[in-house]
């Protein structure tokens, strides 16, 4: 099942000189593919729009500070059950409960500052890809 997914590579992930080591792992998966990519700081709309399911939180202001406070590198990926496949090589929410091997259990420790965001579904994927690369919806 090929699809397609949005991917953030978070500041943090920015300032830490993380971008080519995670973008590595993503190009080494057999088949996947990397269809755009642009480094870019984001807007409190852009932000509002992606993070809309969590305004009201207690961690919604940090994490739309935090994701403004320096350029993401936001990319479009595709292939065989991509979706799923960047959650797994993402981790869990939380990098101390991440395994090692997993982008955030290898370099995180902080809940917000967990390194990169992919898309959770196939809806989500759809419409993020349309938030960030508004020509490829
Ligand atoms: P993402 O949307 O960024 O891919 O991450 P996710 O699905 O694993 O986690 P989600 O629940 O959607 O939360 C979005 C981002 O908000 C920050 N966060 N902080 N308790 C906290 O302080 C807290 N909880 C979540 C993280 O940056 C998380 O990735
Ligand atoms: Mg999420």
């Amino acid at each position: 099942m090929t699809q397609r997914t949005l991917v953030l590579l978070k500041p943090d992930a920015v300032r830490r000189g993380l971008t080519g080591e995670i973008i590595s792992r993503i190009e080494r998966k057999a088949g996947w593919r990397i269809t755009a990519l642009e480094l870019r700081t984001l807007e409190q709309e852009t932000l509002e729009q992606h993070y809309g399911e969590h305004k009201g939180k207690p961690f919604y202001e940090p994490l739309v500070e935090f994701m403004a406070s320096g350029p993401v590198v936001a990319m479009i990926v595709e292939g065989e059950r991509v979706i799923e496949g960047l959650r797994a090589l993402a981790g869990p929410t939380d990098p101390i409960a991440a395994a090692p091997g997993s982008i955030r259990g290898d370099y995180g420790v902080i809940v917000r500052e967990n390194l990169i965001h992919a898309s959770d579904s196939e809806e989500s994927a759809e419409r993020e890809v349309k938030i960030f690369f508004p020509g490829r919806g």
